[in-house]
């Protein structure tokens, strides 16, 4: 799974990034292929079953604090996009290409109006942030529509000319933008489009379509960040209230990071996602003591949490509908070497046992027999769709 972090220039993407993906663990063992260089591995966090079979984990990847496990996604940190990238302002093109695969967005948006729509800073509340959602969202619903049309008429007459089903072909052309044959058929039908030739779609009809996918294939939440600025806390609410078809989350990437950072040199105990801290004041000069106090009074005292982690979550969760999972025994939570409850996975809200199977491993999945529900101590067939928390014992034919 790859979650994208996108938005103009000087909003605190990277510092959102740095946050999100500064964790003291080796990343080596991470199994996915290539790291590129603005890509990096942040965490969700999930309540550990560990606690409810009163043991401690010990994770293979990613890492578990007081219950609470963190579970390894990817992030992307996507260069500013600015109005007219779909037309390659900015660059805008190669940066929003390096969207393409992304599963959901994080929209970080300058809460404190203090960056115009280029990203250049201005005085603190001159700028509505409100125009940055907009705008965004119109740059992602004509590069859609771009890609769409690359050819739109040849591949419409195709279409019709070879007798090609529509939903498979569409969902083939654009499989780089994660489409699936799933959200060509649904927004086919939202749009009122099922029953029409390609070859008849009008402008308009093309656009709503091709918006109709964006927001299925790339789902977006916002970061109202700089939450810590004094002026934010007005327009957070007015956002809140104006676009109520998206979650928007109070954040502040700077205090994620020097939490992060403190703890990272000992002076500071946090947890990522916390709505508190511990400091060790005997370590700290007096900048560090107002600076933490600051964060402690102005954002997890006004917000809760600095909301980086919220952001993730809401990701992965809200948006992706995603359920943990870990593989374990009825009579033994250790893998071979002794490890408890070593790997957790993702997987979509829906999967079943047999799914759970094959991620864990293809051959796991090929000798499938049945499964048991380990909490609830119940053998469950291919089809037993999971929950979120389950711990499922996989039994094989060899
Ligand atoms: N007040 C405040 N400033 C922030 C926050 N996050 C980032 N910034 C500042 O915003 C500026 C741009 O940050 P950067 O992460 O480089 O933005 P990017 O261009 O979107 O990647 C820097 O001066 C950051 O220190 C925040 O949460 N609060
Ligand atoms: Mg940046």
């Amino acid at each position: 799974m790859l979650v994208g972090v996108i938005g103009k220039p000087n909003v605190g993407k990277s510092t959102f990034f740095k946050s999100a993906t500064l964790a003291d663990v080796e990343i080596a063992n991470y199994p996915f292929a290539t790291i590129k260089p603005n890509s990096g591995i942040g965490h969700v966090r999930v309540d550990c079953v560990d606690k409810e079979f009163m043991v401690q984990c010990n994770p293979r990847t990613g890492f578990c604090i007081n219950h609470k496990r963190f579970l390894a996604v990817e992030l992307i940190d996507v260069a500013g996009l600015v109005p007219g990238a779909h037309e390659g302002k900015g660059l805008g093109n190669e940066f929003l290409n390096d969207l393409q695969p992304a599963d959901a967005l994080i929209h970080v948006i300058d809460a404190s109006g203090g960056t115009n729509e280029k990203g250049e800073v201005v005085e603190e509340g001159s700028y509505d942030p409100a125009e940055d959602i907009r705008f965004l969202d119109k740059e992602l619903d004509m590069w859609y529509l771009g890609i769409m049309k690359r050819g739109w008429d040849k591949f419409a007459r195709t279409i019709q000319k070879e007798n090609l089903n529509v939903v498979k072909t569409i969902a083939k052309q654009l499989s780089g933008l994660k489409v699936t044959e799933m959200h060509v058929e649904d927004c086919l039908k939202e749009k009122g489009l099922a029953d029409n030739n390609p070859e008849d779609w009008n402008d308009e009809e093309l656009f709503g379509f091709a918006q109709g996918l964006r927001k299925k294939t790339k789902p977006m939440i916002i970061a109202a960040n700089k939450c810590d600025r004094k002026v934010s806390f007005n327009n957070i609410e007015r956002l809140k209230k104006d676009f109520s078809e998206y979650t928007i989350i109070p954040c502040s990437a700077d205090s994620e990071l020097a939490l992060r950072e403190a703890t990272k040199s000992k002076i500071v105990d946090y947890v990522p996602g916390n709505s508190e801290f511990i400091m060790d004041e005997s370590k700290l000069n007096d900048k560090q003591k107002e600076a933490l106090k600051f964060i402690k009074k102005n954002v997890l005292g006004l917000f809760g949490s600095t909301g980086v982690q919220n952001a993730l979550n809401g990701a992965v969760f809200n948006l992706l509908n995603y359920i943990h999972v870990y593989p374990g025994g009825m009579n033994n939570l250790k893998d071979k070497d002794g490890n408890i409850l070593p790997d957790c996975f993702l997987l979509k809200n829906g999967s079943t046992a047999l799914d759970f199977a094959f991620r864990v491993h293809t051959d796991i999945g090929k000798h499938f027999i049945k499964a048991m529900d380990v909490k609830k101590r119940m053998p469950v067939g291919k089809e037993h769709i999971l929950n979120d928390g389950d711990v499922i014992e996989i039994m094989t034919a060899k």
